[in-house]
């Protein structure tokens, strides 16, 4: 069996997180399964149509950087958005109606699961092709940079993530991108969600380094990698490199060591992936795991992380029924939110 590549646990105590961000937390990584699990049913009932990417598994990388971030900061994402724009705050009711192509979606049902955007959320976007998010957010971090240090607006202080994959990382848009962010000292956190594969080609017969987070020193910035199943690992990251970002300092390469659950899409049977390396990553199930640590250190009982789970099915059930009954797009306004309108 090949060795798995893993970090040594992370020692988190109590006072790492408070019981309120704790349960924030929790039920932001419920939230991102449930919503997932659900858009699986949807399309196996033929309801959703396209490509659909799912997060499960990943979840701790999400919560654990944007529930870190301030609600006006800046969050970039792929084709795998559900998840990171829930966590930036886009109510699961308007995720799925975009799913559903429906006109009350957050890109007006025009964008589908791969284009999830919101301007009210700063969610800069998902995106189809690989590492095409990369240098869109490094462009809106070098706006923030430009508003404060060429314009003096001392408010500009956001900061923006970028996620993306370890497939992406091999894409020459991540070099330069790395190159700009330092040379202008860019408010950037460049996240790789590192889950070993690229639909079916893996991270260590595609990538002369497999340690990404090495590239980050290449060009002048921190590279630190981490444990992506274990969200106050995440999170601790998170927010070292955050300050770093909102100080002026620069940007910080992250690489959460992560794994998706499910196949690449919902239309890939998942075959190429061994039955053993599945079952590696499912015991580190990221959401289990802060389970235990908040019930070990007593910031939560059994029964109030049921209660959540509870009401996220709600929520996730209430969004399925707000997308099935809202308005198609009229196809005579086809175009419109694709120009800018006078
Ligand atoms: C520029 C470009 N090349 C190829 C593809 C086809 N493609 C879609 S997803 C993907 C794999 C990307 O893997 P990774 O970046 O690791 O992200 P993950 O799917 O694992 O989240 C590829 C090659 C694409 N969408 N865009
Ligand atoms: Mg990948």
């Amino acid at each position: 069996m090949v060795q798995e590549r893993t970090l040594p646990s992370f020692q988190a105590s109590q006072a790492q997180v408070s019981r309120e961000e704790g349960l924030r937390i929790y039920e932001d990584m419920v939230l991102g399964r449930t919503f997932e699990d659900k858009c699986a049913e949807m399309y196996y009932r033929g309801k959703m149509f396209g490509f659909v990417h799912l997060y499960n598994g990943q979840e701790a990388v999400a919560s654990g950087i944007i529930k870190a971030m301030r609600s006006d900061d800046y969050v970039c994402s792929t084709y795998r958005d559900h998840v990171h724009a829930l966590s930036a705050g886009v109510p699961a009711r308007q995720v799925m109606a975009e799913l559903f192509g429906k006109e009350t979606g957050c890109s007006r049902g025009r964008g589908g699961s791969m284009h999830l955007f919101s301007a009210e959320h700063n969610l800069l976007g998902g995106f189809a092709f690989v590492a095409e998010g990369i240098p869109v957010a490094t462009g809106a971090a070098f706006t923030t940079a430009y508003r404060r240090n060429a314009l003096g607006d001392t408010s500009a202080d956001q900061v923006t993530a970028c996620f993306f994959g370890d497939g992406a990382a091999n894409n020459g848009q991540f070099f330069e991108c790395l190159n700009m962010a330092t040379l202008w000292k860019l408010p950037i956190l460049f996240v790789v969600e590192n889950n070993k594969w690229a639909i079916g080609m893996s991270h260590e017969r595609a990538t002369s380094d497999p340690e990404i987070y090495k590239k980050g020193p290449a060009f002048g910035m921190p590279g630190v990698e981490v444990d992506g199943m274990d969200v106050l690992a995440v999170r601790a990251v998170a927010q070292e490199a955050i300050a770093r970002a909102r100080a002026g300092e620069g940007p910080t390469l992250i690489e959460a060591l992560t794994y998706r659950f499910r196949g690449h899409s919902l239309a890939d049977p998942d075959e190429l992936r061994s039955k053993e390396e599945k079952e590696f990553w499912l015991a580190r199930d990221p959401i289990k795991r802060f389970a235990a640590h908040l019930t070990e250190f007593n910031l939560a009982t059994h029964e109030e992380l049921k209660a959540i789970d509870k009401k996220i099915e709600a929520l996730v059930a209430e969004a399925v029924e707000f997308a099935i009954s809202s308005p198609e797009p009229k196809p005579e306004e086809l175009t419109r939110y694709i120009w800018a309108e006078d």
